[in-house]
This record gives C-alpha cells, structure tokens and sequence, in this order.
C-alpha cells in the first residue's frame, strides 16, 4: 500500500489532537496535557526555530552568490517589497470591505460586553499584550530601521533577530561577489554545503511533524474554557475566517495568472508548511518548513526563496493585517461607535500596513500591534483593555488561521518574484519522496 502522503499525516495529528484535547478537557485531564503532551509540541517548535537562522545564512548566501550580478539583487529586492506592499494593502481592504458590511459588533447586547469585560479585561493575557505595544510605541520613530544593523552578528544569530540575519547575510553574499572568486569558492561551498545539511535537517525535523501536531492541537483545545463566549464572538470570528478565505483564493488567482502554474497544485505542495502555521501559529517557526516546500516543491531557486520567504516572515503578514482591520473596526462598533469615520479607515490602512512591517512572527504578534492601530485613529486608552478583551477569546485560533494566510502569501510571492526572474522551474526530483523518507 503507498505510503500516507506527510500532509496527510499532519492532517490525522491535528484531528487527533483536537479529539484528544476535547476528550482531556471533559475528564480533566488538562494538567496532564500540558505537563506530559505539550512539551513534545514545544521541542518540535524550538527544532524548527534551532535551523531557521542557518537555514537563511546558507540559502540567501550561496543563492546571492549564484546570481553573480549584483543589479539583479535589487531588481528581486524592488519587487519583493513592491508585491509585498500590494498583497498586504488588498488584504486590509478585503477586511475594512467585511467588517463594513457584516458588521459584527452592531448590537452587541450590554450584558455580553458586561461578561467579557469582567472576564477579560483583567487578564494577564490582555495587560501583556498593552505592555508589549507600549514598548514598541516607547521606540523612536526610525528604531526599526536602527534594529536592521546588529552590532554583534553572534548576539543576532542567537537572538534570531530575522532582518538582522537577512540583513548580514546580504553583507556577505553581495561582498562575495566582489571578491575575486577563486578567494571566494571556499566560502560559497561551505555554505552550499550548509544548506544541503540544513535542508535534509528539515526533513528529518518533517519526520516527527504529525506527533508534534497533535501535541499542539491538544494544547490549544484544552486553552478553551468558556464556549459561550466564543459563540457570542461568532460573528466577528467568521468575518475573519471568511476574509483569510477570500485571501487564499486572491494568492491562488496569482498563481494561476501570473506563474501559470496549477492553484490546486500549489496548495498541496504548500500544505504541509501551512499545517504547521495553523498548528504553531508562528511564521518564525515555520520558515524553514516553508523554505523547504517552495525550493523543493515548488521549483523557486534558492536565491530567491532565500531572501523572499525569512523577508516575508518578518515584513509581510497578509493574514495578520485583514485581521487588524477587521478587529479594529469591530472593537469600534461595540464600544466606540464615533470612531467609525471614513478618515479612519484609511488611517487604519496606513497604519495596519506598517504594523504588519513591524509585527513580529509569533503567536499573537497581531494582537500587540492592533493597539498600534487603535492608538493611530485616536481610541481612547482607558477602552482599550476593554477593546482587547472583547477579542481575546478567540484571538487563538484566529492567529492560527492568520498564520496561514501569512506563510501562503510569502510562498505566492516568491514564486511570482521567481517567475519575473526566470527563476521559477520546475522542481527537481527529490532523493527522498513526501514522506522524507529515501526512495
Ligand atoms: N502569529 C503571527 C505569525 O507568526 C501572526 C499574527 O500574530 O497575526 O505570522
């Protein structure tokens, strides 16, 4: 019998793992999934985050060097931020469009807002999340730019700061290029070799991804406590959902249109890494499945998928921007309905586009910035513990399934950057088949 495909696999993890998680929150059995079943979710996620930085070094590194024309790298820079730019303005629009139309927080009745308020507004989960923007918004205006050039490249490395990493290994890469390179083979073969070893590291880590799945589903499900709540935030919850959707198939039209390729085998070749972005809600921790996907799947060079792709994981979160807009105006339509004027949409457009530049690729990065977004149209701060409790209940699962949208829209993009460049072929046959395993 052909073996089972590895998304497949993922795919019985994660039900699994939903099954065991609801059945562990009915005997409770909580304690003893967090204490005996989540950490195995959590080494599986510190493997993939352990490879990210060599992953990107060895990749974006060999792959400059295969340019050999530096004008070409910032032909592929332009372009990358330019789609960059547009995907990430249309899923705003997308969102403002929904939440306009549906409008989910109309309504709302006072004695629900009442029970959320006194549920949440308190919450340790809600004061971080304030904590965290406030320090962002501390920072100086040009911060993030000064946070690009690290000062101590071993200090970056460890701390995984990704425009840091992108940012040395375009150092090295471009200065490759401009010593004479029979000087520079050495280093070009190291680092091609390094990316070989790193990628065969993914399949391996790819091996145990279905076990780590259902430690991760069964962690997340047994988090949900009160589904009255949930069901009260249903409306909003489907207006993200139903917006991330409309996302997926804009991705699937440039494919189609502009690579020519099939969307449906684009979406299979690219489910095992949005699998895991549902399942870890972090495009960080993604990025080496994701990487390993669209260079070996999906036939982009690694000159390309090296630089788009750990870009896009820092600056580009479609997923995460449609959510802030449709939070944004949700929140405004529960408890701060005078808010809702044209001019602020469009400062939520600006803003969200910036905020998803400046989140960062982990759990809940949307929600820090969301306050951003908030304090730029003028909220008032004492609603805003109120704001985010009002979304706190579902923010989980919907990071989840921004995440998607998020690692999608980089994998589109890089095969779109690929194609103008002539960069996108079709993928070489691989010595190990779906299931990483040696054919
Ligand atoms: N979880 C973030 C990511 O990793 C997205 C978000 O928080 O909105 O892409």
């Amino acid at each position: 019998m052909k073996k089972l495909a590895l998304h497949w696999k993922i795919i019985i993890g994660m039900i699994l793992g939903i099954i065991f998680g609801f059945i562990m929150n009915s005997v409770g059995g909580k304690g003893f999934v967090s204490d005996w079943i989540a950490p195995f979710g959590t080494i599986f996620i510190n493997l993939l985050k352990l490879i990210a930085v060599p992953l990107i070094l060895a990749s974006l590194i060999k792959g400059i060097s295969d340019l050999k024309d530096i004008s070409k790298i910032k032909t592929m820079g332009l372009r990358t931020i330019g789609i960059y730019i547009t995907t990430t303005l249309v899923a705003i629009i997308i969102g403002l469009s929904i939440v306009n139309t549906i409008k989910p927080g109309d309504g709302m009745p006072q004695d629900t807002i009442e029970k959320i308020k006194l549920k949440y507004e308190n919450d340790a989960g809600v004061s971080d999340k304030l904590t965290k923007a406030s320090a962002q918004k501390d920072a100086g205006p040009l911060q993030a730019l000064v946070d690009i050039f690290p000062s101590n490249i071993f200090q970056a490395l460890g701390n995984a700061k990704m425009l840091q990493v992108i940012f040395f290994a375009l150092f090295v890469g471009i200065s490759l290029l401009l010593i004479p390179e029979k000087k520079a083979k050495p280093l070009v073969n190291f680092f091609d070799s390094l990316n070989e070893v790193v990628m065969k590291m993914v399949d391996l880590i790819m091996l145990f991804a279905p076990y780590a799945v259902f430690a991760l589903m069964a962690n997340v499900i047994i988090a949900f406590d009160d589904t009255e709540i949930l069901l009260k935030l249903l409306n909003y919850a489907l207006c993200v959902v139903g917006g991330l959707i409309l996302m997926i198939g804009f991705y699937l039209i440039l494919v189609k249109v502009y690579t020519k390729k099939s969307p449906m085998w684009f979406l299979k070749e690219i489910s095992p890494a949005q699998l895991l972005a549902f399942s870890t809600s972090s495009s960080a921790a993604t990025l080496p499945v994701t990487m390993e996907r669209v260079e070996e799947h999906l036939g982009v060079d690694k000159e390309v998928s090296g630089f788009v792709l750990p870009v896009g994981a820092t600056v580009n979160m479609d997923g995460t921007s449609l959510y802030q807009g449709i939070a944004a105006v949700f929140i405004m339509q529960v408890i701060w309905p005078e808010g809702l004027t044209f001019t602020n949409q469009l400062v939520i457009i600006a803003t969200a586009l910036l905020a998803s530049i400046g989140s960062a690729a982990v759990p809940s990065a949307g929600m820090v910035m969301l306050v951003i977004v908030l304090e730029s149209i003028g909220f008032p701060a004492e609603l805003l513990p109120i704001g985010l409790a009002l979304i706190f209940a579902v923010d989980r699962p919907l990071d989840m399934c921004r995440t998607v949208v998020n690692v999608t829209g980089d994998a589109t993009v890089s095969m779109m950057v690929a194609k103008s460049l002539g960069k996108l072929h079709d993928p070489k046959p691989k010595e190990w088949d779906d299931n990483y395993e040696k054919v």
